[in-house]
């Protein structure tokens, strides 16, 4: 029955009708033309909606290239001298692959992607990618990780990289190499943005262009005329979109309006294994999905060669059968030759086949698809960057190993072809016409033509009237004068009655730092839906959350001191519930000194468990991009955030991030400490230029605060583990050592009380980081000089230790191979629960009276 009345409503009940509606369009469309026949439509798709009628309007267009030939504006480059330069291009990248594999057949490497994308680099390369505008800083610019073979090989052309550099890809430890992939952290005058984990690329470069957005309208971009100007160009890889990241921000980038950025997609229709959508359309499901969440969608699917086909096919039979051709077997169209696809696609339908009956198999062979010829991208490049208030997703089909004839193109296991035969070098040389003899192609020698050839002139030219070379990474901004600790941290240092966790203390000299007028404008608060949270709700009012659109509507709180103040020119990032997000937002704003010249200093604060656990692969991607800035785990510690329960209490964040060579980490008990580390990470990033940021772990936990000992000095707190106070016992030496961190640190200082009421002098530590204790460690037995180490200066001997934490014992375990005491560590390893802090103390025996007896069976 079912089936039955969907047949009565899909079958057309009128044919003579619908066809009078059609002609009427087309009428209107020949009278005056397609903006008035779009109009009629849309009064008539209000009129249904009125009407309660769902017009069910499909999302996607047909499988033709979105702008007309007719539309097309000229193409204004030299597109003979262009094919040459990519052809010589796409030699060198290929060349620098197999050569590697010959030397080392384990080094890798890709050739089949770039070889779908060269030319889609190329026409950004020559036309629109801006190295600078009127000398201000210019477009941004992510690019396809494993397509890098293509962007050295014109690096090489432009005299940027050496012969021997290029020989020497993927081969970095002796220096002079060339990284895998986009690597700022291995070539950082070089590479902007790492993009080597897929989806990262494309998330990053939303909230690149939302960061632009918010540096201008805060009067930060320099320039001003020029950030308006500005652009982020992202090439990606369709199988890249399958991504969770790579479409998260979607929404964002539209209700921002962020017109300054252009995606585009590589369709090649293949990822590593094979079809992105072999039973599918994957254009067409990408253009549903940006169209959906309010992108321009601009498809290039087909050559200039085809517009003459299209223009033939007056019934819409070459549409009718590209749109009912799945993915899957496009790639096998794509890996075969000219008969073939006469064969098995054209010879479908009469009317198909006659549409090329004048053409011979070489030339249907040649028909290009849309990516692969520069008119039709330049042509969607540049529509793109019309302002319309949306940003552009630009739909690119084309042949993976494009040119590699049957070892590579459009085959099965393209992706992963790294070495050529002979003939197959040869026949990729006769391909693109290079200039080499069989000798220099046997060999697979690199080339360059001469330096007054016009390639090489027209290639230099185009760079020059973009700004200069990309990719290219600027090391260093203006340095930002950083207050006096006294003058905002005060409070900090001294004894407070009140008692106070450390959320709170980083709360009041984040307060006391917004307030300086130098570096108080450059701070870029970042939250992740937890301001209240953290304590943090007076920045709604004291700074404005920033949204391009300001405040439309009366916020519910208008009257109160806390409301929720919305800004075109707020400085809080309020990301929503989107930790990937803020984290975006903070790599924006910590390479703010690469990618805009203005150094900015991010603070995200968030609830500890969702950082390293949850987006650690991006804050990877920070660390190698060079990212400054304080990461502020909040609610930290396995039983100090004690109602939340198993997913939110965290005992490991610190053993992630230890593993970040550049992420220096702390877990203060104490204001004193928490000021002393946040002042020498300001001066560490901000003045001394360094490419370190901050991990600090920040407790709920409220507690009265010491004022700083006198005998503490800050090198003793930066260097990771001092004595916070000696043996209380009057006795000289101490019989054991206790060390604690984070809210622990209090378990210790009672431990160490009940044990001198038993008349066992403890000695009482802070560790502020095991980390930066192990990596002093480490770096002086690698000297040669482990009596150096801050380790040995403070617990040499035989005095046993006992080191407490709220995170698992791995992280004090961290300092047992520098010991040569007895060394006790009680952490929490085990899964969190909910229940009383006193309670999951003595759970996981981090209690003071745990502390006790571990010392007293230490004393043994
Ligand atoms: C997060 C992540 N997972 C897996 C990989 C390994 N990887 C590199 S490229 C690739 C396939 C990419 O396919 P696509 O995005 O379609 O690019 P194409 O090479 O086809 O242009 C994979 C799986 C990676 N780099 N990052
Ligand atoms: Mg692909």
């Amino acid at each position: 029955m079912i089936n039955e009345d969907r047949h009565f409503f899909d079958s057309d009940l009128d044919p003579t009708e619908t066809q009078e509606w059609v002609e009427a369009l087309e009428a209107v469309v020949a009278a005056d033309g397609g903006s008035r026949a779009r109009h009629l439509i849309e009064a008539l798709v209000g009129a249904a909606g009125r009407m309660g009628v769902d017009p069910g309007l499909p999302l996607t267009t047909p499988y033709r290239n979105t702008i007309n030939p007719q539309d097309q504006p000229p193409f204004t480059g030299d597109i003979t001298i262009e094919e040459r330069l990519s052809a010589i291009i796409r030699w060198n990248a290929l060349a620098m692959v197999v050569r590697a594999n010959r030397q080392d057949p384990s080094l890798g490497g890709h050739i089949a992607s770039y070889a779908s994308a060269a030319d889609l680099f190329e026409v950004g390369f020559n036309h629109c990618f801006r190295a600078s505008i009127n000398d201000g800083p210019g477009d941004l610019v992510f690019l396809q990780p494993h397509s890098a073979p293509g962007v050295y090989a014109r690096a090489f052309l432009e005299g940027r990289l050496s012969e021997s550099q290029l020989d020497h890809y993927r081969r970095e430890v002796n220096g002079g190499g060339l990284s895998s992939y986009p690597h700022p952290w291995l070539m950082p005058d070089f590479w902007q943005f790492p993009t080597g984990s897929m989806g990262l690329g494309p998330l990053q470069a939303v909230y690149q262009a939302r960061f632009m957005r918010y540096l201008a309208a805060r009067g930060l971009a320099g320039d001003k005329a020029n950030s308006g100007d500005r652009h982020v160009w992202g090439i990606f890889g369709d199988g890249e979109m399958d991504e969770p990241e790579s479409l998260g921000a979607l929404g964002l980038a539209a209700r921002e309006g962020l017109d300054n950025l252009t995606f585009v997609i590589n369709c090649n229709l293949q990822r590593l294994d094979g079809p992105v959508r072999g039973n599918g359309k994957i254009i067409q499901e990408l253009e549903g999905l940006f169209r959906g969440a309010g992108w321009n969608v601009i498809k290039v699917l087909w050559g200039s060669d085809w517009d003459a086909l299209f223009a033939r096919d007056n019934e819409g039979v070459l549409t009718e059968y590209l749109d009912k051709t799945l993915d899957g077997d496009f790639q096998t169209l794509a890996a075969t030759d000219g008969q073939f696809n006469r064969e098995h696609f054209f010879a479908r339908d009469p009317r198909l086949q006659a549409l090329v009956a004048h053409m011979t198999d070489d030339q249907i062979d040649r028909l290009r698809r849309g990516g692969h010829d520069p008119i039709k991208i330049s042509a969607a490049y540049l529509q793109s960057m019309q302002r319309n208030g949306r940003p552009t997703v630009i739909l690119a089909k084309t042949k993976k190993g494009y040119g590699m004839g049957h070892w590579g193109q459009g085959t099965m296991t393209s992706h992963q072809q790294k070495k050529l035969d002979e003939e197959a070098l040869l026949a990729f040389r006769d391909r693109f016409n290079l200039p080499l003899d069989d000798d220099a192609v046997k060999a697979l020698q690199f080339y360059r033509p001469p330096a007054d050839s016009p390639e090489m002139q027209y290639l230099h030219h185009r760079r020059e009237q973009l700004g200069g070379y990309l990719p290219a990474r600027q090391q260093t901004a203006e340095p930002i004068a950083i207050p006096p600790l006294e003058k905002y941290g005060a409070f900090a240092l001294q004894a407070t009655e009140r008692a106070l966790s450390t959320t709170m203390v980083w709360a009041r000299l984040l307060s006391g730092l917004l307030r300086d007028n130098e570096l108080g404008p450059r701070i870029v608060p970042i939250v992740a839906d937890e301001a209240r949270t953290f304590g943090i709700a007076n920045l709604f009012r004291q700074i404005g959350i920033y949204n391009p659109q300001g405040q439309q509507y009366q916020p519910q709180d208008a009257d109160s001191m806390l409301t929720y103040r919305e800004d075109a020119q707020g400085q809080l990032l309020e990301e929503g519930i989107s930790e990937a997000g803020a984290m975006a937002s903070w790599i924006a704003a910590g390479t703010a000194y690469s990618a805009h010249g203005t150094a900015m200093l991010p603070m995200y604060i968030y609830y500890s468990m969702f950082g390293f656990q949850r987006i650690g692969d991006l804050i990877w991607a920070a660390a190698e991009q060079r990212a400054r800035g304080f990461l502020l785990g909040a609610t930290a510690g396995r039983t100090t955030l004690n109602g939340e329960g198993l997913q939110h209490q965290d005992g490991s964040s610190h053993v992630f991030m230890a593993t970040i060579p550049n992420c220096r980490s702390w877990d203060p008990a104490f204001a004193y400490e928490v000021a002393t580390i946040m002042d020498r990470g300001m001066r560490e990033m901000l003045i001394e230029q360094r490419d370190v940021f901050y991990y600090l772990t920040v407790m709920n936990e409220a507690y009265p605060q010491p004022a700083l000992p006198d005998h503490v000095q800050p090198e003793d707190i930066l260097s990771g583990l001092y004595c916070y106070r000696k043996t209380t016992t009057g006795k000289s030496k101490p019989q054991v050592r206790l060390i604690g961190s984070g809210t622990i640190l209090l378990e210790v200082i009672k431990a160490a009380e009940k044990l001198a009421a038993m008349g066992i002098a403890a000695e009482v530590w802070s560790a502020t980081s095991y980390s930066e204790v192990e990596r002093d460690a480490q770096a002086c037995r690698k000297a040669g000089t482990p009596e150096k180490s801050r380790i040995s200066n403070c617990l040499s001997g035989d005095i046993p230790i006992v080191a407490a934490s709220d995170y698992v014992s791995a992280w004090p375990a961290r300092m047992a191979p520098y010991l040569d005491a007895t060394f006790t560590v009680l952490g929490t390893d085990d899964f969190g629960r909910s229940d009383s802090r006193e309670a999951l103390r003595a759970y996981f025996g981090v209690d003071s009276e745990s502390i006790v007896k571990a010392a007293q069976s230490a004393l043994c």
